[in-house]
């Protein structure tokens, strides 16, 4: 068997964007032994450094929506267009429930579809049930590798209400794909989710009359709500994945958030409060609310995270995580 590349000549390649070093790079970081998950970790850590100081013209794309809304072929119809664009396409399709269609896992029917034998694109898909570190750090970690290679990374979750939240801290602009008769507005406002994403796709706009009443309702919850603390509005764009209408303008639309979290500093911020939002996570996941005690409570975390301003989220965890286990370790002091 050839032995495993060290770290350092993974993180090289992975930042010369040397495609061969992505699946050994994913391999390592799915290693749950002791050594391999130290390993990963370092290289995890290294690699979101380089990633801060590097080209901000990279960018995460998060799509959610709830299931059979069309994630899935609008992804595949994006990589089309992004790749005739000559732009590379790493995508990670997560499949929250485990579930299995006709016995491929979701994102597969994709992958044959629009990157067999294109080395422009990545897939890969994650199922729950092959994470014991937790989906979210799994997905961040196969975010992080996909990001140093490609020049887009494309996020695909299902979600109702709260995955919303968990996919947000992950990318600089959140999707969200409705479909036609997805419910009135007071189904959107109820499920929460007018507040979070960036930007809303009506697809399946070839259903015609449903789909343009699913965009009203849209545009009239958005209008009652506030933009986002930027200042950013999230326009509303009518698409059909299947037949390519509207991709055009949806990709206009994701190019002008870009634009402007550049133009108003909220990238670098945005990257920021995902850190947290991933480290709290985390660390939640991992030692439970227990942990979170030994570590001082949410005030205690949260002094940490201000201070350390520069520090990676797969280093702050690593490193919190051994301050938890040395405190959860040492025995209680005695009551006098
Ligand atoms: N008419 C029409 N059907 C579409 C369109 N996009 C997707 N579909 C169909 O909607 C169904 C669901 O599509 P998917 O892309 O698998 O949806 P998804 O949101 O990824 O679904 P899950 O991953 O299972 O949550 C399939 O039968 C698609 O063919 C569209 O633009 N128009
Ligand atoms: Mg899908």
């Amino acid at each position: 068997m050839a032995e495993a590349p060290t770290v350092e000549a993974l993180l090289e390649r992975l930042l010369e964007r040397d495609r061969s070093a992505v699946a050994p790079a994913l391999n390592l970081v799915d290693d749950r032994r002791t050594e391999p998950a130290r390993a990963a970790n370092e290289l995890l850590d290294r690699l979101e450094a380089a990633l801060y100081e590097s080209d901000p013209g990279r960018r995460r794309v998060g799509l959610t929506g709830a299931p059979g809304a069309g994630k899935s072929t609008l992804l595949d119809a994006l990589v089309r267009r992004l790749r005739s664009q000559g732009e590379t396409v790493g995508v990670v399709a997560v499949d929250p429930s485990s579930r299995r269609t006709g016995g491929a896992l979701l994102g597969d029917r994709v992958r044959v579809r629009s990157s067999a034998r294109d080395d422009g694109v990545f897939f890969r898909s994650m199922a729950a049930r092959d994470r014991l570190g937790g989906l979210a750090e799994g997905t961040r970690a196969a975010a992080t590798v996909l990001e140093a290679v490609f020049d887009v990374v494309l996020v695909e979750t299902v979600g109702v209400g709260q995955s919303e939240g968990d996919v947000q801290p992950l990318v600089d602009t959140l999707t969200y794909v409705a479909q036609p008769g997805a419910g009135d507005l007071l189904q959107f406002m109820k499920a929460g989710i007018l507040e979070l994403p960036d930007v809303f796709v009506v697809n399946k706009a070839d259903q015609g009359a449903a789909a343009q009443r699913t965009l009203r309702e849209l545009e009239a919850g958005l209008g009652l709500g506030a933009s986002h603390e930027d200042g950013w509005r999230a326009p509303v764009v009518a698409v059909s994945a299947r037949d390519g209408t509207g991709i055009d303008a949806l990709l206009e639309a994701l190019a002008a958030h870009h634009a402007h979290q550049a133009e108003s500093g909220r990238r670098a911020e945005r990257r920021r409060q995902g850190r947290d939002a991933f480290v709290r996570g985390a660390l939640q996941h991992r030692y439970g609310s227990h942990g979170m005690a030994a570590l001082g409570g949410e005030p205690a975390l949260l002094a940490r995270l201000e201070g350390d301003a520069n520090a990676t989220g797969f280093g702050l965890v690593q490193e919190l995580g051994r301050e938890i286990e040395e405190a959860l370790a040492k025995p209680r002091p005695r009551r006098p």
